[in-house]
C-alpha cells in the first residue's frame, strides 16, 4: 500500500489531521511533542468511481454514490524541530519513521499561533514561512547523516575487485526506500568521483538532497485556516511549491458530525448539509465551518491526500474485474477493488499488483469498456476497468 507521512513541527495539527483522515483515536493537545511514537493507520484518497458511467452505483465498501475511496497508509509522526537531525527535540527517532513513506505532507500551522518549536503564542505572531524550509532541510541532513555513517563501509567495499560505486550507493539507499532506478537517475545528474575516498561532505549532501527530493516529495498542508490571518494563507499559497490550505480540526468535526447523523458530508465534499437534529450551538459552529469551506473549496484534508497521491506521485486508479460486461469479480461484486499504480504502469504491472501468481501467469488483458484486448505495453489510465487473463 502507498504510504503517506504527516511531518512537521510540533503542535501544527498532524495528529488532528491523522484522526480526521483515519477516524482512529490518538492524542491531540495544544503543546509540543504530544505524539512520541508514530501512529499508523489506513486512510483513503478519493476519486471518481467508474460506476458513475453505469446505470447503478456499485456496491463496493469504499464507494459512496460514485465517490470512490482508495486505501493508503497514513503515518503520524512526532514533531520535528530545527536541529532534529542532530538529535534535538525527539531527533532521529522521528526521522526514521519517514523511511517507509512514499510522500510527505508537511503540516504547517498557517495561523502563526505556535513557534517553530511548537510552543503556543498569540495567533499571527509567528511567521509560518520559515517552517516550510527547515523541515526539508532537516530531512536532507538526516539522510546525509545516514550516508555519512555508511561511508566507511562503502570505502571498505571499494577495495574489493569488481566494485561499482553506483551499485554500492543503490544498495545503501534502498534502506531509505529509494529504488535502484531512482538512485541511478540521481547519479546521472550529479558529478561525483568514482573513488569513494575522494568524496567530500558536499558530495554526500548533494546526493542526499537529490535522493530525498525524488523519494520523499513534499506537499505543504497550510493548516488552521479557520483561524489563520488571511495574509498568512495567501503568502503560503503564493510559494512556488505545492500548498493545500486545510483545517484538520474542521474535517474532524465534520466526520464526527456525519457519523452522528447530524450532517450530510463525505470526505472531500466541498460543502456540508446541516441536518435538523443539531442544537443551536452546533449549528453556529457548523455554519462557521461551512463559511471557511466556502472560501477554500472544502476543509482541504482530502484534497491534500489526493494531491500527494495523484499529483505528486502521479498515480492512477485501475479496477481489475473478471466479467467485462458486468464489471464484477467471481462473486458478483461490482468493481470490488481499486488499485493505485504509478502512471506508465501496464496491464502486467496491474496483474502483479493483484497477486504475484496472477502476474507470473499473465496471458493478456481486456479493456472492459471496449471489450477489446489491450497490448502488454498499454499504459493504464485513471479509471481503467481491466480484465486480466492469467494461467493462475
Ligand atoms: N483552529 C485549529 N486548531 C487546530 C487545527 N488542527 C489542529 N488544531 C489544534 O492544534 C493543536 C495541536 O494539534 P495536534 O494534532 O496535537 O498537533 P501535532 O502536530 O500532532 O503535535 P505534536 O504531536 O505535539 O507534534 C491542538 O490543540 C489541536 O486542536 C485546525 O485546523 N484549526
Ligand atoms: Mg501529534
Amino acid at each position: 500500500m502507498l504510504s503517506i507521512a504527516l511531518a512537521g513541527k510540533p503542535n501544527a495539527g498532524k495528529s488532528t489531521f491523522y484522526t480526521a483522515a483515519t477516524m482512529a483515536e490518538v492524542d491531540v493537545a495544544n503543546y509540543p511533542f504530544t505524539t512520541i511514537d508514530a501512529n499508523r493507520g489506513v486512510s483513503y484518497v478519493r476519486t471518481e468511481c467508474p460506476c458513475l458511467e453505469r446505470e447503478e452505483r456499485c456496491d463496493a465498501d469504499n464507494c459512496e454514490e460514485g465517490k470512490r475511496y482508495v486505501p493508503v497508509e497514513l503515518i503520524d509522526v512526532a514533531g520535528l524541530v530545527p536541529g532534529a537531525h542532530e538529535g534535538k527535540g525527539l531527533g532521529n527517532q522521528f526521522l526514521d519513521a519517514l523511511t517507509d513513506a512514499d510522500v510527505i505532507i508537511n503540516v504547517v500551522d498557517a495561523s502563526g499561533g505556535t513557534t517553530e518549536k511548537g510552543e503556543p503564542v498569540d495567533v499571527g505572531s509567528h511567521d509560518p514561512m520559515g517552517d516550510i524550509d527547515f523541515i526539508e532541510e532537516e530531512m536532507d541532513l538526516w539522510l546525509a547523516g545516514i550516508v555519512e555513517r555508511n561511508w566507511e563501509g562503502i570505502e571498505r567495499q571499494s577495495r574489493s575487485p569488481g566494485f561499482d560505486i553506483d551499485d554500492a550507493l543503490a544498495d545503501m539507499l534502498s534502506g531509505f526506500g529509494a529504488s535502484p532506478t531512482q538512485v541511478a537517475r540521481v547519479l546521472r545528474e550529479i558529478d561525483y568521483p568514482e573513488d569513494p575516498i575522494q568524496w567530500t561532505d558536499d558530495h554526500r549532501e548533494t546526493l542526499a538532497r537529490e535522493v530525498r527530493e525524488r523519494t520523499k516529495p513534499i506537499v505543504v498542508a497550510a493548516n488552521k485556516i479557520d483561524i489563520a490571518p488571511e495574509g498568512n494563507v495567501e503568502a503560503l499559497l503564493d510559494l512556488e511549491k505545492p500548498v493545500v490550505p486545510t483545517t484538520a480540526e474542521g474535517e474532524l468535526a465534520l466526520r464526527r458530525a456525519a457519523e452522528g447523523g447530524l450532517v450530510d458530508y463525505d470526505p472531500g465534499d466541498s460543502e456540508v448539509v446541516i441536518g435538523d437534529g443539531v442544537s443551536d450551538s452546533q449549528r453556529e459552529a457548523l455554519a462557521g465551518l461551512a463559511e471557511t469551506m466556502d472560501r477554500f473549496g472544502g476543509t482541504g484534508v482530502q484534497a491534500a491526500l489526493d494531491y500527494a497521491v495523484y499529483d505528486l506521485l502521479d498515480h492512477v486508479t485501475a479496477y481489475p474485474v473478471q466479467d467485462v460486461s458486468k464489471w464484477t469479480d467471481g462473486t458478483g461484486t461490482v468493481l470490488p477493488d481499486a488499485l493505485l499504480l504509478p502512471r506508465g504502469s501496464t496491464p502486467v504491472d496491474l496483474a502483479y499488483a493483484v497477486h504475484s501468481d496472477i502476474g507470473e501467469g499473465y496471458l493478456h488483458a481486456v479493456d472492459a469498456r471496449s471489450s477489446r484486448e489491450i497490448g502488454e505495453g498499454y499504459e493504464l489510465e485513471e479509471g481503467d476497468v481491466i480484465k486480466i487473463v492469467s494461467t493462475a
